[in-house]
């Protein structure tokens, strides 16, 4: 088989990449080793920058989106001192799409299906061939028969534990991680959410945060121990452990149901850097992952895509590569503005196993400030739904 780009990996960066790669006239074939059913039934982001949005309805994957995604004018902060509610409307002008990345992603497919692209699932042995030639190619097996997919470019989006980043020889890479020492339960529940916007509760027992898919579909998280198991939560101790981390007007008067969906995240900053080698082109959590504290997972893969689709289509429809050259240097710039505030975010609201009173203080003066300064609010508010491509 042959197309102009192999694309590894049928996540949200997978499948958006190929949507818009077609839409512009260039071939693709997508390699996803996991079944249609296995990836839909992932659980995880929840908040789209506009960016994103507008990316969806460019893709022709928007329909369903603008009529069941909530539009998010702002959200709240919330610590034993005080409640801060952050308006990104007044603040920056923008707002944000409060719409699930399962969502996202059959919307994605259906797209796909609809102008007959090449989705291959149940993919696996796939390896990267020749990415420093002029003629890369992938091979993989399907149905226990080895298959060859010739190609001008390979797009790794494989996510993080991919074979895609580690193509690149170990000396060419340079990775940077932070590992923090606690991870997040996370809980969907068929009830109507606690409150109209997102709720980030920082807490002496550990950071917990009030999320939503629609209005009869709740997202909770909360901090716990990296040692905990699923196993170890009972709905019952979620439910009463969330209520103690929120505002007790909003744990008064919150729904609580069975849980239909529950496991646990570790928290992680990395970066493995260039994003680009010869003809191979790392998007999404293939090449960084961020804590979810800032929602910028999902959005940054979707801005990875945009520089990338931007720079084949110079090279297909122009025969200009530059943007080829730079996408590593461009895709970068933008991902590290999301690593710093995702971080800044996790440290600003979480317990930290070892923290003192000083750092303690440190917090409680972050949120003192944002309650005071329209200007923090306006740091915090452009971030959040996203800085320009
Ligand atoms: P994905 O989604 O991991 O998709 C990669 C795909 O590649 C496939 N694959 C392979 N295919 C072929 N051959 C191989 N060798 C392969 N190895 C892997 C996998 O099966 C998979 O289908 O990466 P992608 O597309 O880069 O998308 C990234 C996002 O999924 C991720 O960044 C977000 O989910 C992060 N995230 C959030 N992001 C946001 O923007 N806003 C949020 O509110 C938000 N909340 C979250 C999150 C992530 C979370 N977890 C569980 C990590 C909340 C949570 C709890
Ligand atoms: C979610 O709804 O899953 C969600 C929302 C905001 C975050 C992380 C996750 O920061």
């Amino acid at each position: 088989m042959k197309t102009q780009v192999a694309i590894i990996g049928g996540g949200p960066a997978g499948l958006l990449l190929s949507q818009l790669l077609n839409r512009s006239g260039i071939s693709t074939v997508v390699l996803e080793r996991k079944s249609r059913d296995y990836v839909l039934s992932r659980i995880r982001a929840g908040v789209l920058e506009w960016g994103t949005v507008e990316m969806l309805r460019e893709a022709g994957a928007g329909d369903r989106m603008n009529r069941d995604g909530i539009v998010h004018d702002g959200c709240l902060f919330s610590s034993s001192e005080r409640m801060v509610r952050v308006d990104f409307k007044e603040s920056c002008g923008r707002q944000v799409m409060v719409y699930g990345q399962t969502e996202v992603t059959r919307d994605l497919y259906d797209a796909q299906d609809a102008i007959g692209a090449t989705v291959l699932h149940d993919v696996s042995d796939v390896v990267l061939n020749d990415l420093d030639s002029d003629a890369p190619y992938v091979t993989y097996t399907v149905d226990g028969v080895a298959q060859r997919l010739e190609c001008d470019y390979v797009a790794g989006c494989d996510g993080f534990h991919g074979v895609s980043r580690p193509s690149i020889p170990a000396d060419v890479r340079q990775e940077y991680e932070k590992v923090y020492p606690f991870g997040w339960l996370g809980v969907l529940s068929n009830t109507p959410p606690a409150a109209e916007e997102l709720i980030y509760a920082n807490h002496p027992r550990g950071f917990a945060l009030a999320s939503m898919r629609n209005a009869t579909l709740s997202r909770y998280y909360i901090q716990v121990d990296l040692a905990d198991k699923v196993e170890d939560w009972s709905d019952d101790a979620f439910w009463a452990e969330l209520k103690r981390r929120l505002p007790p007007s909003v744990a008064e008067t919150m729904v609580t149901g069975p849980s239909i969906e529950k496991s646990i995240a570790p928290l992680r900053s990395f970066v493995s850097e260039p994003m680009r080698w010869g003809r191979l082109f790392l998007c999404g959590d293939a090449a960084h992952i961020v804590p979810p504290t800032g929602a910028k997972g999902l959005n940054l893969a979707a801005s990875d895509v945009h520089y990338l689709v931007a720079a084949m289509k110079k090279a297909y429809l122009g025969g200009d590569l530059s943007g080829l050259e730079t996408y590593s240097a461009d895709a970068l710039s933008r991902v590290w503005q999301a690593m710093r505030f995702s971080w800044s975010m996790t440290t600003m609201l979480h317990r930290f196993p070892d923290q003192n009173a000083f750092e303690q203080r440190m917090q409680d003066s972050e949120l003192a400030y944002l309650e005071t300064s329209e200007a923090r609010r306006l740091v915090l508010a452009e971030n959040y739904t996203g800085l320009p491509f």
